[in-house]
């Protein structure tokens, strides 16, 4: 008999059909009076995106493991995981290639105005005045927040680009990168703020008012870690009076509802959560998600389990 799994977050068919090959599947709603399918059900499969309040764990005495799709796990009730021996899972390394390019796409379409450029012969403008001058990206001083696996794949593909990295995180790697222990002082000595530090507690509101003053009014910021990374209220500010002079977004507090005020931002380039949205990567995701449950119920260990808060 397949592993009965719980499904939270949307998955489109074609995956569910992917999952529904290997394992049973069932949403939360399929539970709903029915307490022997809840008992019955050993695993979850979720999306990074989706956040799982603690709650949702209970009335599920035989859930073991947690398996999402991403690499990021903030979404997680993960004590509540612990405290009920539930292993839980992500998929790191496969999504690194294609959130790095992603996030210098985003940069080179902010710092080249790419959207506006598309509006611009779309609307017949081009025939009445110039389009105007851009800023290049060589020569810039790039100072990337979180120099973790995809941080480094974002460096790897900006060296290339002639610019100047530094890199602020909890520790010194002995990278080739400058590293810097201030982010006020990464920002201040920075033209463009890459964020690509993990969601979570120990990052939430990390980009504040002071690290956008100090990035200061020529300066720009890319966000392809988690909306509640950054101060949205001092972002939108900051944007609105050009205290800093653009941002290309990927992530956003309260996803998909982005708030309306940067909608009217023509200094803001903003993008649906689509770092890893290729084909190939949220293939190779769904794949190691799907591995991770397989290896769990068949051998007990999973593949790429995450580490558990000790309290
Ligand atoms: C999302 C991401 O997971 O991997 C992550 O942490 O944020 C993205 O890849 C994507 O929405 C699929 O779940």
């Amino acid at each position: 008999m397949k592993p009965q799994l719980l499904r939270l977050g949307d998955f489109p068919p074609k995956v569910l059909a992917r999952i529904e090959a290997r394992f049973s599947c069932h949403d939360p709603a399929a539970l709903e009076g029915s307490p022997a399918l809840r008992e019955s059900i050993t695993g979850i499969i979720t999306r990074s995106d989706h956040v799982i309040p603690p709650e949702a764990l209970d009335d599920l005495p035989a859930l073991r493991i947690i398996a999402t799709t991403g690499v990021g796990y903030d979404g997680i009730p993960l004590a509540a995981a612990r405290d009920r021996g539930v292993v839980v899972t992500n998929t790191p390394g496969v999504l690194n290639a294609a959130v790095a390019e992603f996030a210098v796409a985003m940069l080179l379409g902010l710092l080249r105005k790419l959207p506006e450029s598309d509006r611009y012969v779309r609307s017949g403008a081009w025939k009445k005045d110039d389009f105007p001058l851009a800023i290049g990206l060589s020569g810039k001083r790039v100072g990337i927040v979180g120099m973790g696996r995809i941080g480094k794949a974002i460096a790897e593909r900006l060296a290339p680009f002639q610019v100047e990295l530094a890199y602020y995180g909890r520790h010194d790697q002995g990278l080739d990168y400058r590293y810097e222990a201030d982010l006020i002082k990464l920002a201040t000595a920075s033209d463009v703020l890459v964020v690509v530090v993990p969601g979570g507690a120990a990052t939430a509101g990390l980009i504040d008012d002071r690290v956008l003053a100090a990035l200061g009014a020529d300066g720009y910021l890319v966000n392809i870690a988690r909306g509640t990374v950054v101060d949205e209220e001092a972002l939108i500010n900051a944007l609105q009076n050009r205290r800093i002079a653009g941002a290309a977004l990927d992530v956003f507090r309260n996803e998909p509802d982005v708030d309306p005020r940067f909608f009217t931002l023509e200094n803001a380039l903003l993008a649906p959560h689509m770092g890893s949205g290729t084909v190939e990567t949220r293939g190779a995701m769904l794949r190691l998600a799907l591995d991770n449950l397989e290896s769990f119920f068949s051998t007990g260990t999973a593949l790429t389990p995450v580490p558990l808060p000790k309290d």
